[in-house]
Formats: C-alpha cells, sequence, structure tokens
C-alpha cells in the first residue's frame, strides 16, 4: 500500500522542519513547498534533505499551488509558510495581508479544485487574542487581534472554518500558543535572549537589549506542538483547536531564567530599548487546553525552565562550535 503523502508549507521554518521530522518517522513520504530565493534557507532541514522532496511555490502565487498539488496529490496538507514575525506587520501590513491571510484562500481554493479529499491543516495563532476578553483563551474565546499579522491571521483562521462550511473540506485551524526551540528564528524574543546570553557567557557580547519586559506568554517547547498539528488531521470529524501549556511567564522571567543557566546577574547586562516597544501590545496570553487534551490526547510535557536550559545550552553549544573555527576561540565570564 502507498504510503500517506503530506505536503508542508514552511518546511524551511522551526514548525516545518519539526513536523517533516515527526511525519518521516511515521512513514509518510514527505514533500515541502520552499520558495525562490538567491541563497538557500535549508538550514533547518539540511539534515532531511535527502528523505523529503522539495518543490518551488509560493503563497502569492495561486498556479504555483494548483500545480503543486497536482504534482504531489498528498493525502495531508499543512499550511505552515506565513510572515511570522509581529513587528514586520507594522512595516510590511499589505504584503503580510497577502502572505499570511489570502494566501490561506489561495491554498484552499487549489485544494478545492485539485482535490478536496486532501486533509488541511492552518496554522492559526493565540495572536488572534490579542486584548484579551477572557482568561485563560479556549475555541469559544472571542478574537481580538492586535497586529496586522494577528489581523491576517484571524483572516486565515475564518477563511479555513468557511472553506469547511461551504464546500465541506476536512479543514481545520489550529490556535497555537507561542512554542519554542534552538530552532526559532533568532528575532523572536525567547531565542534573541538564549543567544545574547550564551555570547554573554562567552565574552563574545556585553549588554541584551529588549522591548517590554512585562508582556506575558505561554511558552511551549515547538517539537510537541507538531504533533498536536499531526493528531488534528487524524480525527474523525474536522474542527478547531487552542494549543498551549496553560501557564504563563513574564519576558523578565524568560530572562532571570536564562541568566540563571549561565550563572550571571541580569542586572549587569540587561537594558531596555524603548524603540523595541509595539504600536500596540498583547499583554498577556494563556491557553485553555482542555479540548485538547479531552480530544486530542494532546498535553504539553517540557516545562518552562527545561525550555530556557534546552534553548540556552544549545545557543552555547552553537556559539562554541562557530568560535572553534575563529582564531583564538572564546573566554568564558
Ligand atoms: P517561521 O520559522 O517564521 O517559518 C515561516 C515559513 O514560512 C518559512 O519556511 C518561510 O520560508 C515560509 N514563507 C514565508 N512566506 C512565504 C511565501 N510567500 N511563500 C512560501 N513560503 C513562505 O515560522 P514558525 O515559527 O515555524 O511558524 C509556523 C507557522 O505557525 C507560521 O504560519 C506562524 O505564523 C504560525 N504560528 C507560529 C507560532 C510560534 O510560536 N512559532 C505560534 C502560532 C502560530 P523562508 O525560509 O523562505 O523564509
Ligand atoms: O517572541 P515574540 O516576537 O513573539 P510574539 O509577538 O508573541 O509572536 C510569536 O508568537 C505568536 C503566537 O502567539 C505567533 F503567532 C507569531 O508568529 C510569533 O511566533 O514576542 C513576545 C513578546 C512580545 O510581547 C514582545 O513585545 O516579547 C516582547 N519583547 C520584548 N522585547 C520582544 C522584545 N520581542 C522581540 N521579538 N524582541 C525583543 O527585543
Amino acid at each position: 500500500m502507498k504510503s500517506p503523502t503530506a505536503l508542508v508549507t514552511g518546511v524551511t521554518g522551526q514548525d516545518g522542519s519539526y513536523l517533516a521530522e515527526l511525519l518521516l518517522d511515521k512513514g509518510y513520504e514527505v514533500h515541502g513547498m520552499v520558495r525562490r530565493s538567491s541563497t538557500e534557507t535549508f538550514e533547518r532541514i539540511a539534515h532531511l534533505k535527502d528523505r523529503i522532496q522539495l518543490h518551488l511555490g509560493d503563497l502569492l502565487d495561486q498556479a504555483s499551488l494548483v500545480t503543486l498539488l497536482r504534482d504531489v496529490q498528498p493525502t495531508e496538507l499543512y499550511n505552515l509558510a506565513a510572515q511570522s514575525f509581529v513587528p514586520t506587520s507594522w512595516v510590511q501590513p499589505s504584503l503580510t495581508g497577502e502572505f499570511t491571510a489570502l494566501g490561506v484562500t489561495r491554498m484552499l481554493d487549489a485544494v478545492r479544485l485539485v482535490d478536496p479529499e486532501i486533509r488541511f491543516y492552518q496554522a492559526s495563532s493565540s495572536e488572534m487574542f490579542g486584548r484579551v476578553q477572557e482568561k485563560p483563551q479556549s475555541e469559544t474565546t472571542p478574537f481580538y487581534p492586535r497586529s496586522p499579522y494577528a489581523v491576517a491571521k484571524l483572516y486565515g483562521h475564518w477563511i479555513t472554518v468557511n472553506y469547511r462550511e461551504s464546500y465541506g473540506l476536512f479543514a481545520v485551524s489550529g490556535i497555537l500558543f507561542n512554542h519554542e526551540s534552538p530552532r526559532r528564528g533568532r528575532e523572536f524574543v525567547t531565542r534573541k535572549i538564549s543567544e545574547s546570553v550564551a555570547r554573554i557567557k562567552l565574552g563574545l557580547q556585553d549588554e541584551l537589549s529588549l522591548g517590554n519586559l512585562d508582556a506575558r506568554r505561554d511558552w511551549g517547547y515547538a517539537p510537541e506542538y507538531v504533533d498536536a498539528m499531526w493528531r488534528m488531521l487524524q480525527l474523525a470529524d474536522p474542527t478547531d483547536f487552542v494549543i498551549g501549556t496553560g501557564v504563563q511567564h513574564s519576558v523578565e522571567d524568560f530572562v532571570n531564567a536564562a541568566f540563571a543557566t549561565v550563572e550571571l546577574d541580569p542586572q549587569d547586562f540587561m537594558r531596555v530599548d524603548k524603540s523595541l516597544i509595539r504600536p500596540a501590545e498583547v499583554d498577556t496570553l494563556q491557553a485553555n487546553v482542555e479540548k485538547a487534551e479531552r480530544e486530542l490526547g494532546w498535553r504539553a510535557a517540557t516545562q518552562f525552565t527545561d525550555l530556557v536550559e534546552i534553548m540556552v545550552h544549545a545557543d552555547l553549544e552553537a556559539q562554541e562550535r562557530s568560535s572553534r573555527r575563529r582564531v583564538g576561540g572564546p573566554g568564558t565570564r
């Protein structure tokens, strides 16, 4: 029998790389959509390159999506591609809308036209809760987006629900709270902190500049979250889920835990940079994961302090590796 076939958009990103690993482990034939760029962005999937098949495609280009689905004939489609960095969405609001909002419609239309039996996962976000209307946030909490990114994600969420209801597609929206790992993009706050703390420990950097230290997030470990995505597509009927740990911490908590990992005092290195404060902030996010625990049998396993340690240790190793390639190598504070 032919193995199940999955297509992952955003396969070069944090989640795409972990999802590709998970699907390979489960015996899937795995295909990834990548967009053309003058330099390759395949660092996170370099170790998988002989086991997955990559295809050119872009969320901005409807024809490329239709052709891709015709060529790959997936049974499952995970739509993870997006402009995913919130601050950039104020600088490029229209482009963010094209990728992160209309890109979802283009993908759903491709499914509808090529093969409506394809099971479709949409990467929705807890940012949609924005100025939270209820604590903690569940699948029934009203939305109040606070950035062009969150507004675009909300469109992507509702168009997924709408195509499910209009055309009977097996289309689900996973409303995921922040999830992090050593593969997290360097501009997101957790990775910015873990990498800076590692560099400070090794004497390669003097200070860490951050914006709002009071923001609170529900941070989990990314490899566990891609398992929740897969579980959603195995259900008998399509339905949406909130995925998170149910526990929240502040940015300052993350800073303190990261410096504690390397036995340094944050007060000696921390600086607040007001230019990093956002035009409109999401102050607090915390997931209500009852539905996921009940219907998916999914629960976050990695605790906050373990996540911080995983990230700081990975960045220490990465910095030490690259320093060894430089003459002299690093010192240690
Ligand atoms: P990420 O690391 O930023 O990866 C984004 C991916 O999207 C990259 O592979 C990128 O390709 C691709 N992409 C961007 N624009 C594209 C376009 N026009 N056409 C094709 N591909 C495009 O994001 P992530 O953290 O893995 O998150 C995955 C998804 O989940 C995103 O949709 C994000 O918004 C959403 N989400 C993330 C979190 C989280 O905490 N991580 C929480 C909730 C929702 P390049 O390599 O070419 O740039
Ligand atoms: O790490 P962040 O940039 O993540 P944010 O904005 O919560 O968005 C991430 O999670 C969403 C899920 O809720 C995803 F949908 C989205 O794609 C992305 O993955 O910022 C977290 C918090 C913010 O409140 C921000 O103001 O950290 C605060 N912060 C303080 N100083 C900073 C900084 N954020 C960044 N990126 N850089 C700073 O220097």
